[in-house]
């Protein structure tokens, strides 16, 4: 079985179905078994998203600040230094067997599992679970273009019924509601979860790298932290072959970029005003706490 991404062989386009009440595709889900049975280490750290919320960039952000800026950064792609837990591409080597091989302290794992998918060795592991969240409208636009490029994801359609499947979870990885306030839940009973904002990243990424490393007890320089919030900025992340997936076969980037605006607001240019509002009616009635909330604009 190939390590390579460059050699996977394409998958077709999948369809969603209903796994355990969560709209999923099988190469989310073939592994399962294997999945829910990884054994984490107590210094394990779970990026926990809902996708298009920012994995990438904090998942650079974490391996810069553990590791630094070494070998390793310039040559080996952020999806091998931060395994995708739950990816199972036929021909590829899965993500749960790549997580397994790392050799790193601690090993960086990625989900976009909702959190009651987690394996529970995580939770055993009291593991550290770095969570962000990027507000709906934005990740949508994002998760829309990003649905286009992905040849193993289901088709996005036209935009006006792609808003409607959103609003209704009908998703990969499910319902964006259900998935932040499910993790904005748990983070009341289990205090290992550090829960971040896309929009705070954007406004000063300086500061959210100071606020992981007092999370994650780590001391570095003030000029470390200046040098990586620098290195990560969009355009030095876009032209990095290591972080931009331009050698992942699965994303056809002539229809779309990986690293595509990085912006907060976009979603203006892509909602009309009566889309806007429906949007809004259902957004009030599914975003019941008051203690959860996000910005669209900054
Ligand atoms: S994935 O496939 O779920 O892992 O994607 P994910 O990395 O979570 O999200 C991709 C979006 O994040 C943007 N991005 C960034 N924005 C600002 N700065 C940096 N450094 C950065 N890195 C990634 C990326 O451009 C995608 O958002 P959009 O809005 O599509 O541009």
């Amino acid at each position: 079985m190939s390590l390579d991404p460059e050699k996977a062989v394409l998958p077709s386009r999948q369809q969603l179905f209903d796994f355990h009440g969560v709209s999923m595709i099988p190469i989310f889900t073939d592994n399962w078994e294997n999945v829910q049975n990884f054994q984490a280490r107590p210094d394990d750290i779970l990026i926990a998203t809902y996708p298009k919320a920012g994995t990438t960039w904090v998942s650079q952000i974490l391996d810069l600040l553990y590791f630094g800026q070494t070998e390793r950064q310039k040559t080996i792609p952020i999806f091998e230094r931060v395994p995708f837990l739950e990816i199972a591409v036929p021909s590829l080597v899965s993500g749960k067997d790549l997580a397994d091989k790392l050799t790193t302290t601690p090993r960086l794992i990625k989900t976009h599992f909702p959190v009651q998918f987690v394996p529970k060795s995580f939770w055993e592991q009291n593991c550290k679970i770095v969570y962000v969240a990027r507000n709906a409208k934005d990740n949508m636009v994002s998760f829309f273009h990003f649905d286009r490029m992905n040849m193993a994801h289901p088709d996005p359609g036209d935009w006006s019924n792609y808003i409607h499947r959103f609003m209704e979870g009908k998703m990969v990885f499910g319902s964006w509601y259900d998935h932040v306030n499910g993790w904005w839940k748990k983070k009341q009973t289990y205090s290992n979860i550090h829960y971040m904002f896309y929009e705070d990243m954007i406004e000063d990424t300086e500061r959210e790298i100071d606020k992981l490393c007092s999370f994650l007890s780590l001391s570095r320089s003030a000029d470390e932290k200046k040098m990586i919030a620098g290195g990560v900025q969009f355009d030095n992340m876009k032209k990095n072959e290591m972080t931009n997936y331009s050698t992942f076969s699965i994303l056809d980037f002539k229809i779309s970029p990986f690293m595509r605006k990085g912006k907060v607001g976009d979603w203006k240019n892509h909602f009309t005003v009566a889309q806007n509002e429906v949007f809004d009616e259902d957004y009030k009635k599914k975003m019941k706490d008051p203690t959860l909330q996000f910005r669209t604009e900054i």
